[in-house]
């Protein structure tokens, strides 16, 4: 079996010389043409099957490449982009339900726009913006873990307030019912290390909701004893997604003026986490028939909120120079795809097939780059960076462009997680 796979390709190799010297050829074929065997084994029946096979081989490099972004993508993007409506607070669609608030309007700043609130003044103390509920659909918690926000809390100097996230268990016309069923994390004080968020600023918010152990020492959620305990986010039937944007200033007991809400993800896998310092690994498929080395390069374009599939930046070969950037260094990768096959004993020829490079298993990305967002003057905290990649085979031979259907977002450190 094995001698004769060798045999087979070793004639393949000499055909693929034949048809290169009969047409001209590519550097490719020119590499096999070094075959020493030329004209062994051969006969008139082999030469019309082989030629065949040789024929289709050299196809192959001219059908197009293709790469497929496995991460970041829409299939673990954002859970409101893929429903088509981002909370980015541009319209009264992405508030289901407002609690306990004196007021809340959408206002435009500049190109942005934002939800502004006035929570009523405590007891209860609680105001709860909730994203989306349903009595009949359970949230895909499992997919959609990490909680990002941009929050602005106008509030006196000295106020001490916290925030917190929180889910439903029940979904209900009656608010009340909503509130009793609902479950919330510790709440997290935003003016404090590792946040350092002081009033009157926009910040980013970032909690992984499927860890109990954002911070040490503290459980994410309420309802744990301790941060070991399993994230009930995972195991709990979710109805409602929302968060507290913060309490009344306990220590001098008045409510913040107002808050400013510019943007909620809860999203997949698709964030550079500062824990991770900042690196984030993107996952691709590449189809490149027929090449023997494929040139892979990645640039990244900032935006300020993420958007629906479907309405990524352009990305092509006009725009590759113009609007994305190179990383620093350049996110490059070289890849071999020439394979001797079978493998051979030494002293024999190396033969060289076409190669389709495709997914193991679904999901994973048979090839990954660490992509580095550390960088402060060039990458932002809660900004969305979507990708472009370029493919280029055989020295440009052939090129194929692709942008990533979701973008990379960069996150914080967690809030600091206390006591009731
Ligand atoms: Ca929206
Ligand atoms: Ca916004």
């Amino acid at each position: 079996m094995k001698g004769g796979m060798a045999r087979k390709t070793l004639v393949l190799c000499c055909l693929i010389g034949i048809l290169a010297a009969l047409s001209g050829g590519t550097r490719h074929v020119a590499g096999a043409m070094s075959s020493t065997n030329e004209g062994k084994n051969l006969s008139s029946h082999h030469i019309s099957g082989e030629r065949a096979v040789a024929e289709d081989a050299y196809a192959l490099q001219t059908q197009p490449l293709s790469v497929t972004i496995v991460a970041p993508s829409k299939e673990i993007g954002d859970f409101a982009a893929n429903r088509g409506n981002v909370w980015d607070m541009a319209d009264r669609g992405d508030i289901a339900m407002v609690h306990n608030a004196e007021s809340v309007a959408l206002i435009r700043i500049g190109e942005d726009t934002i939800l502004r609130g006035n929570m009523r003044d405590g007891p209860p103390h609680l105001g709860f913006v909730v994203f989306w509920g349903s009595s009949r659909e359970l949230f895909p918690a499992k997919q959609y873990h990490h909680m990002i926000f941009r929050l602005k809390i106008q509030a006196r100097r000295d106020c001490w307030t916290n925030g917190r996230v929180g889910y439903t268990k029940v979904w209900s016309g009656y608010e009340d019912v909503v509130i009793r069923a609902s479950v919330s994390t510790y709440p997290y004080v935003p003016h404090i290390p590792p946040m350092s968020c002081s009033h009157g600023n926009f910040c980013i918010y970032y909690i992984d909701l499927a860890r109990n152990n954002n911070w040490p020492g503290w459980p994410t959620w309420h309802t744990a004893r301790s941060p070991n305990d399993p994230s009930t986010w995972l195991t709990d039937p979710i109805r409602g997604v929302g968060i507290v944007p913060h309490e009344w200033c306990a220590n001098v007991r008045a409510n913040p003026d107002y808050f400013d809400l510019d943007f909620v993800y809860l999203t997949g896998d698709i964030v550079a986490r500062a824990e991770d310092g900042y690196r984030y690994r993107v996952r691709y498929d590449l189809n490149a028939p027929g090449a023997q080395r494929v040139v892979v390069t990645i640039r990244y374009r900032e935006v300020h909120e993420l958007r629906p599939p479907g309405q990524e930046p352009l990305c092509d070969a006009d725009s590759f120079g113009y609007f994305w950037q190179d990383f620093d260094p350049p996110a490059r990768e070289e890849i071999q795809l020439v394979t001797p096959e079978p493998p051979e004993p030494t002293g024999e020829n190396r033969v060289f097939l076409p190669v389709i490079a495709k997914a193991i298993s679904a999901g994973r990305g048979q090839w990954s780059y660490w992509l580095d967002f550390s960088d402060n003057s060039r990458f932002q905290d809660g900004k969305s960076y979507y990708l472009c990649f370029e493919a280029n085979a055989d020295d440009g031979a052939r090129r194929t462009y692709q942008v990533s259907s979701a973008p990379v977002i960069r996150v914080p450190r967690t809030p600091w997680f206390g006591p009731d």
